[in-house]
């Protein structure tokens, strides 16, 4: 009799144990986390940023992944924060523009040694804009002007100068284009004055180079 009522009390424990572990696993993507998505063009160096956040960069290795890769980082007051690798080809996906709205802030990672990346970082930023998310919360953004080690890499003004540019021919094109399921949230295409990213206080551009983790800057941003 004891026997058994032992080997009840076994199974029940051992059932608690293991539903409270998978509670406690389930946690960690909780709502209490705040998330940070690392946004941008191919080969900007958004994995390598990740890799470096999770202290791995003597084993970067970069692959153009489907799947968002992601790594969990503890703040000093003990809270989560669970920084996520967005893969270039989700950016236009309605997917992505609705997840905006679960980020609490987002890293948006141009390879400043490219000229030619500038096009899809502005269309990238383009389309956080403009989406709900971005305009009721107004989500801080940190531009990395990546690859500073490189010769021929852009500083932040002439970034400032190259993006407006770029978005300008954005908001042209979308004006030019009268679809009839046109977003219209987008007010940014009517607007008369020339883009200009100071109109927007929760933007900042640092220039970085992840490549030998040198990321004080994105330190700062996801802590503080
Ligand atoms: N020179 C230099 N190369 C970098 C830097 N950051 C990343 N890279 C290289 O750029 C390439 C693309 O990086 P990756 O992180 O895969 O870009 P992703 O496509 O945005 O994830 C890789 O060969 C990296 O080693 C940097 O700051 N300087
Ligand atoms: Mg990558």
């Amino acid at each position: 009799m004891y026997f058994i009522i032992g080997i009840i009390v076994l199974i029940l424990a051992t059932a608690f144990l293991i539903i409270s572990r998978r509670k406690s696993g389930g946690q960690t993507v909780n709502a209490d986390n705040s998330v940070i998505f690392i946004v941008g063009d191919k080969n900007a160096g958004k994995t390598s940023l990740l890799y470096c956040l999770s202290n791995q960069n003597s084993s970067i290795q970069t692959t153009n992944s489907i799947e968002p890769n992601q790594t969990e980082l503890v703040k000093p007051n003990n809270q989560g924060v669970i920084v996520v690798d967005v893969p270039g080809n989700n950016y236009q996906k309605e997917q992505f523009l609705n997840k905006i709205q679960e980020a609490k802030k987002i890293i948006l990672v141009t390879d400043s040694s490219e000229t030619s990346q500038i096009g899809a970082t502005a269309a990238i930023l383009y389309n956080i804009l403009i989406s709900i998310p971005f305009q009721k919360s107004k989500i801080p953004i940190l531009i990395v002007l990546n690859k500073q080690d490189k010769e021929k890499a852009y500083k932040a003004p002439d970034f400032e100068m190259f993006l407006s540019r770029e978005i300008e021919k954005i908001k042209k094109s979308r004006k030019a284009v009268q679809e009839q399921r046109e977003n219209t949230n987008d007010r940014i295409r009517f607007q008369e004055n020339q883009f200009d990213i100071n109109d927007f206080p929760t933007i900042k551009i640092v220039e970085q180079s992840v490549k030998d983790c040198n990321i004080q800057e994105v330190q700062k941003f996801i802590f503080n």
